[in-house]
C-alpha cells in the first residue's frame, strides 16, 4: 500500500532515530490531519519538512499522575492551572496528561466533572483526560453517577486510605472496588496507613519538633508499606486490579514484587522525586525543606536503588511526575510563614517539566535504561493502563501524531526560572542534565520549537478513555475467590 500516493503528507518527520517501546528503527514519518498515515524510509516532503537528523524521535510523554488547577484535600489550590501546567508538561516532552477531578465529600460527581472539563477546555495546550478522585462514595455515587462517568470515559479512579478530608476506610474501598470491577474501571490507590502517621505527627509535635523534615518521620515507610500490602488483599478479595500510585519505598516495592509473583493483578507507579530526592533534602535550614516535601516523602538510597530497579524489572510500569505545584508562600508551603508547621504545608512537589528529562538523563544517557524501557515507562504503558492505546502512546500508523524530538547531545543547567510552571522553586536547581526535548508535536501541531511555545491556549483535546488494558494478563482475585465470588456478587465487566 502507498499511504504516500494519497493526498501530500502535511507534516513529515524525516531521518529519525524511532523509539517504541517494542523496538528502535530509522524512518520518516508521514502525518495527515493529525495522525500518522505513514512509517517508512525516503517519504516524500510534507506541507512541512522537519529533518530529525542527529535526534531522538519518541512517543509523546504521557503523564498519567499531575494535580492541576485542583483543591487538595487540604483545601489548598494548585499554582498551576490548565494553561501553565500544560505548557509546563509541553516544554518537558509530555503531550497528554491525566490529571485529577477531585470530589470533595460534600460535592456532587457530575458536577466536578463538569467543572474540570470547562477549565481545561478553555486552557489546555495538550490533550489531557480525568481520573475521578472519589471521597464520598455513597449510594448515588456506587450506583449512579461513578458507573456514568466511566461509561463517559474517565476509566479510572483515586482513592485515598489517609487524610481526614479524602480517606475511605476498608468497608468503602471494597465498595468502591466493586464498582470499578463491574465497570472495568481502574481503581489508584494511595497506600499510606492512616493512623500510623497520625500517632507519629502527634507525638512529634508535642515534643516540638514541627520543622519540615519531620513530614518524612511521620510519614514512616511501614505506613507505606502495610497500606499497600492492605490494599493489594482488598483488591484480591473485590477481584479487581489495583496500581499503588507514587511508590517511594524499598518495602513497598518488596510488597508489590511479592504479589505479582503470585499472580496478583497489581500495577504500580514512582515518580522522578523517588529517584532524585532523600528524606535529608528536607533538612534544611529554616523552612526551605519545605519544597522537597511531598506524600508519601521520599526517602534513603536504598529506596531509591529499589525504585530503580522495579522500574527495570516491571514490578513498577508507570513513571509518572505526580507534580502536585504549591508555592513557597502563604498560597502553598507555607500558610503560616516560618510558624507552619510539617501538618500544616502543602502536601507535593513539582515535576511535570523535568519528569523525562531527569529519567532521559540519569537513565537513559547514564545506561541504567534503555531507550525502549524509557518510552514503555514514560508513554506506552500509561496508554495501555488507562486506555489511551492505540491513539497515543507509539509511533505507529494510525496513532495520534504526538511526537518528541530529542536531542541527546544539548546540555541543560536546571534552574527555576527557565522551566514554565507557576511554582516558582524546583526541588532539582542547579542539576545538570543531558538530553533535552527539543521540538513537540501533538497531534501533529508543532507545540514547542526554538525554546517558544507555538499553540493557543485552549487548542488540547479532551479525551475520553476506554478500558484499561492492564500492562500483563494475570488473575486478579485470590486463589479461593472463585468459590465465594458469585454469592457475595462480585462480577466483572472486562
Ligand atoms: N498524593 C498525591 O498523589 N500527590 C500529592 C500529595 C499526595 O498525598
Ligand atoms: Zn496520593
Ligand atoms: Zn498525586
Amino acid at each position: 500500500m502507498t499511504a504516500t500516493n494519497d493526498k501530500p503528507f502535511d507534516l513529515t518527520i524525516r531521518n529519525g532515530r524511532i523509539s517504541n517501546a517494542d523496538g528502535t528503527f530509522h524512518a520518516d514519518i508521514g502525518i495527515r490531519g493529525g495522525v500518522i498515515a505513514h512509517v517508512a524510509p525516503d517519504l516524500p516532503p510534507g506541507a512541512r519538512d522537519v529533518d530529525a537528523m542527529g535526534r531522538w524521535v519518541l512517543p509523546g510523554g504521557i503523564d498519567s499522575h499531575c494535580h492541576i488547577e485542583q483543591l487538595s484535600g487540604m483545601g489548598v489550590m494548585c499554582a498551576d492551572d490548565f494553561y501553565s501546567g500544560t505548557v509546563s508538561a509541553a516544554f518537558g516532552g509530555t503531550t497528554t496528561i491525566l490529571s485529577f477531578a477531585a470530589q470533595h465529600r460534600a460535592d456532587s460527581i457530575p458536577e466536578v466533572v463538569a467543572a474540570y472539563g470547562k477549565l481545561a477546555r478553555e486552557k489546555a495546550v495538550i490533550d489531557y483526560g480525568f481520573h475521578l478522585i472519589l471521597t464520598n462514595p455513597d449510594e448515588t455515587a456506587l450506583r449512579e453517577h461513578l458507573p456514568k462517568v466511566i461509561r463517559e470515559g474517565i476509566t479510572s479512579l483515586k482513592v485515598y486510605m489517609t487524610y481526614d478530608k479524602l480517606k475511605l476506610d476498608d468497608y468503602q474501598l471494597l465498595e468502591v472496588m466493586s464498582v470499578a470491577g463491574e465497570e472495568g474501571a481502574l481503581v489508584m490507590m494511595h497506600a499510606e496507613n492512616h493512623d500510623m502517621i497520625r500517632w507519629i505527627a502527634h507525638r512529634l509535635l508535642e515534643r516540638g519538633h514541627a520543622a519540615p523534615k519531620f513530614h518524612a518521620v511521620a510519614h514512616d515507610a511501614l505506613a507505606e508499606s502495610e497500606a499497600t500490602n492492605r490494599a493489594i488483599a482488598l483488591a484480591r478479595l473485590a477481584d479487581v486490579p489495583v496500581l499503588i500510585v507514587h511508590v517511594a519505598g524499598r518495602e513497598t516495592v518488596d510488597v508489590i514484587r511479592n504479589a505479582r509473583r503470585l499472580g496478583a493483578a497489581v500495577y504500580a507507579e514512582s515518580c522522578p522525586q523517588y529517584l532524585f530526592l532523600e528524606a535529608a533534602d528536607s533538612d534544611k535550614p529554616g523552612m526551605e525543606g519545605a519544597k522537597f516535601c511531598c506524600s508519601p516523602p521520599p526517602r534513603d538510597a536504598d529506596s531509591q536503588e529499589a525504585v530503580w530497579a522495579g522500574l527495570k524489572d516491571g514490578t513498577l510500569g508507570v513513571y509518572s511526575s505526580d507534580h502536585a505545584p504549591y508555592r513557597f508562600d502563604a498560597s502553598g508551603k507555607l500558610p503560616k510563614g516560618d510558624a507552619t508547621t510539617f501538618k500544616e504545608m502543602a502536601n507535593g512537589v513539582p515535576g511535570i517539566e523535568l519528569r523525562l528529562p531527569l529519567l532521559f538523563s540519569e537513565g537513559v544517557m547514564k545506561g541504567r535504561l534503555g531507550i525502549e524501557e524509557f518510552v514503555a515507562l514514560t508513554s506506552t504503558n500509561h496508554a495501555r493502563m488507562y486506555g489511551l492505546a492505540p491513539r497515543k502512546g507509539a509511533i505507529a500508523v494510525g496513532a495520534d501524531a504526538d511526537i518528541v524530538l530529542w536531542n541527546p547531545e544539548r546540555t541543560v543547567e536546571v534552574s527555576a526560572a527557565m522551566l514554565h510552571d507557576n511554582v516558582g522553586y524546583t526541588p532539582y536547581e542547579g542539576r545538570v542534565l543531558q538530553g533535552w526535548p527539543e521540538q513537540v508535536f501533538s497531534r501533529g501541531r508543532c507545540v514547542v520549537r526554538d525554546n517558544a511555545l507555538q499553540v493557543e491556549r485552549g487548542t488540547g483535546e479532551y479525551i475520553a478513555r476506554g478500558r484499561p488494558d492492564p500492562l500483563d494478563s494475570r488473575p486478579a482475585a485470590s486463589l479461593e475467590r472463585g468459590r465465594f465470588s458469585e454469592l457475595v456478587g462480585l462480577s466483572r465487566g472486562n
